[in-house]
């Protein structure tokens, strides 16, 4: 058993890069080349990784050994696989063609261009496909980022994840960076086969101290050991570090001491990191400090970072989620909604920012709730490069204590059309850069993490990392194609585990929502206690601003133009006019838009308070079969990943009768209205 779960966890550590042998592999031998020729190689460069690699994955997925030479004549006459740049091919083969290609783009393009081609014809053979095929890939969108919220200090101590479930911080400890970033490279390693270019490695609620001169060698270690795997760091800042870390009398964004001590800063660091990606800003939000605490616009602040950045390449990645918590009021405003923030704080900004900003938008206007309609400021940045921020952290979806999939979700994101000026206007070409004609724009991941062996803390939470970078370089990608590679890499070919888990979590989201907050109410999970368990009364009355303003008779938040927050009128107009009105609102999406009496009948034809009642029972009758689910998978995969989800799949049965009981019965105690099924109400 000792031995059998050293093997695991070691397998655990490879995520989906795992290279577990195939069915029949030997036939495979004549078809395979003989040696790997890696051009212009220098060791730790992302060519030398690529080769690397290549001779550990064929090995391990076909039983053959590789050679690896630096040229192809050192080969002799036996086949090769050639790994490197398109310069450097040319220089040897000169006119051959190759395909347009764009950064990061590989047929055979720059450095990380030739890892990412090596890992996904890596993840081809791994899959069982080794015919000719010649393979030409471009990335969507340039910045394919993840988003690490790790506690550099957290009182003093261990680091800690912000929203993590997965163990403790793989890179900081003890207000360090840790001395052993073994772990911080494997999960280079990872994001790499994904493509994904940059990890922001500290948290957006971050700590002047990182800056300190110590701190800034250790970050260095860390770009090093990111390097070989083309992953470039990225940092977030504390807007108050001038005075908080610096001494100075304020951080005032247009103060001259302040601008000379952040570009003397950013200096230090890219002396210490030349390939350094950029910064990450939360400001004037959720307590944070901000340029408005002088009276600067948010355009003030990031562009005091931009022009620090400029002369080394960087860029940086501004937050839109900018919302006061402190003065929402719900009970005497029948008109405030934290939803508006972010539209009413940038919409007059576009244009002001410097070249190398980019705005990061939460997908919802709100926070990562279970359902949301997309967020209206990606139609209002036409000069601005937005990027779209979403969450890998089941932070409202369970907490990786339950299976949820959420590419299913991200896709009716990025697939969403906006309809800016009545054109075609769809969300992953507006981020992509490709609607308004821009170059910079992407993807933000907030991943969580951390030192647990199976790195979020679930086998099946993987997935959903897995996705992100998937459709960070191809958002046209299915959620279901996209699970079943992810299944295969990680638990192999037996057709049985694939149908099974691709079923498990493609209803895993649905019933989610079912058994959680429907009808665009959003999660109703404890607001004030880690946004786990159901609290629907938590909700309301506090200036957190996810109302839904239930009394004993109607629900919703009525966010209308003509009666309600005038959210709806954030839209362009087609999709505007569809929110505005309850008849063209979907009803997944009702009570986000309307408030409306329990007994208003849905689209379905049921009443609201019936759809609730229904759907709980629905939604956690699904998560009821996850375990027999599961349990047909028993002798299919290895025990201890078998027994590790058995274990959480049972708790998720059980947590989702809890959620089931609790919001049917806060509802049914709000408005009296019995079940017509009698289920709920006074027994
Ligand atoms: O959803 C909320 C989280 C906070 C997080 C914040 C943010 C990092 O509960 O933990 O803080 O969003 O995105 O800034």
């Amino acid at each position: 058993a000792a031995v059998a779960s050293l093997v695991v966890a070691e397998d655990g550590l490879a995520g989906w890069l795992r290279y577990a042998p195939i069915p029949s592999a030997e036939c495979y031998h004549k078809r395979l080349p003989s040696a790997i020729v890696t051009l212009n190689s220098t060791v730790g460069s992302p060519v030398h990784t690529a080769g690397k690699e290549l001779a550990q994955g064929i090995e391990g997925i076909f039983g053959k050994n590789l050679k690896l030479v630096a040229t192809s004549d050192k080969a002799g006459s036996e086949p090769t696989v050639t790994v490197g740049t398109v310069a450097a091919f040319i220089d040897k083969n000169s006119g051959a063609k190759f395909p347009d290609l764009i950064e990061d783009g590989f047929h055979l393009n720059n450095e990380r261009g030739a890892l990412y081609g090596t890992f996904h014809y890596l993840s081809l053979l791994a899959r069982g496909n080794a015919s000719d095929f010649t393979l030409t890939s471009n990335p969507d969108a340039p910045i394919r980022w993840t988003n690490e919220w790790n506690n550099m200090a957290d009182g003093g101590t261990h680091g800690s994840v912000e929203r993590g479930y997965g163990g403790k911080s793989i890179f900081f400890w003890d207000g360090k960076i840790r001395d052993d970033l073994t772990r911080a490279g494997q999960y280079a390693r990872l994001l790499a086969s994904l493509g994904i270019n940059a990890a922001v490695v500290n948290n957006v609620n971050a700590n002047a101290s990182t800056l300190t001169p110590a701190n800034m060698d250790g970050l260095a270690r860390i770009a090093d050991v990111f390097r070989p795997y083309g992953v470039q760091l990225g940092l977030s800042l504390n807007f108050a570090s001038p005075q908080v870390l610096g001494e100075l009398d304020t951080f005032d964004p247009l103060d001259a001491k302040v601008v000379k001590w952040w570009h003397g800063i950013t200096d230090e660091l890219y002396k210490r990191i030349p390939d350094m990606a950029g910064y990450l800003v939360k400001a004037n939000s959720e307590g944070q400090p901000g340029p408005m605490t002088y009276n600067r616009t948010l355009a003030d602040g990031a562009n005091l970072f931009a022009r620090a950045l400029k002369p080394h390449g960087g860029i940086i990645l501004f937050r839109a989620f900018v919302y006061d918590h402190r003065t929402l009021n719900q009970t005497l405003d029948w008109k405030a909604d934290r939803a508006n923030a972010a539209v009413n704080y940038f919409d007059h900004l576009d244009g002001q920012f410097e070249p190398n900003v980019a705005i990061q938008i939460k997908h919802g206007p709100i926070d990562f709730q279970v359902r949301e309609p997309v967020s209206p400021l990606f139609a209002h940045l036409v000069k601005t490069p937005s990027v779209v921020e979403l969450q890998v952290s089941q932070e409202y979806f369970g907490q990786q204590a339950h299976l949820v999939y959420i590419a299913p979700m991200w896709k009716e994101v990025l697939d969403f059309d906006l309809r800016v000026d009545g054109k075609p206007s769809v969300v992953s070409d507006i981020v992509s850069g490709r609607r308004f004609g821009r170059k910079l724009g992407g993807y933000a991941g907030v991943s969580n993490v951390g030192t647990n062996t199976t790195w979020l803390g679930s086998h099946l939470a993987m997935s959903n990392l897995y996705a992100f970078g998937r459709l960070a370089w191809n958002p046209k990608q299915t959620s279901e194609g996209m699970l079943k590679e992810w299944i295969q890499l990680t638990f192999g070919h037996d057709q049985k585990v694939i149908d099974v888990i691709t079923k498990m979590s493609m209803q895993s989201w649905p019933a989610y929502e079912n058994y959680s907050g429907n009808l665009g109410l959003q999660t109703l999970t404890d607001l004030l206690l880690g946004h786990f368990g159901p609290n629907p009364g938590t909700s309301d009355g506090n200036p957190w601003g996810c109302w839904t303003r239930a009394d004993e008779d109607s629900i919703g938040m009525d966010r209308t133009v003509w009666n309600g927050t005038g959210f709806a009128g954030q839209y362009p107009a087609e999709v505007a006019a569809r929110y505005e009105r309850i008849e063209t609102t979907p009803d997944n999406l009702l009570l986000w838009f309307h408030h409306v009496p329990y007994t208003h009948r849905l689209k379905s034809g049921k009443t609201v308070i019936q759809h609730f009642y229904d759907a709980h029972y629905d939604g956690s009758a699904v998560a009821q079969t996850f375990v027999p689910q599961w349990q047909s998978l028993k002798g299919h995969i290895d025990d201890e990943r078998y027994e590790h989800m058995l274990f959480r799949l049972k708790f998720q049965a059980g947590h989702s009768l809890v959620w089931r009981d609790s919001i049917n019965q806060f509802y049914f105690n709000k408005s009296s209205i019995p079940d017509e099924a009698g289920r709920v109400g006074n027994h």
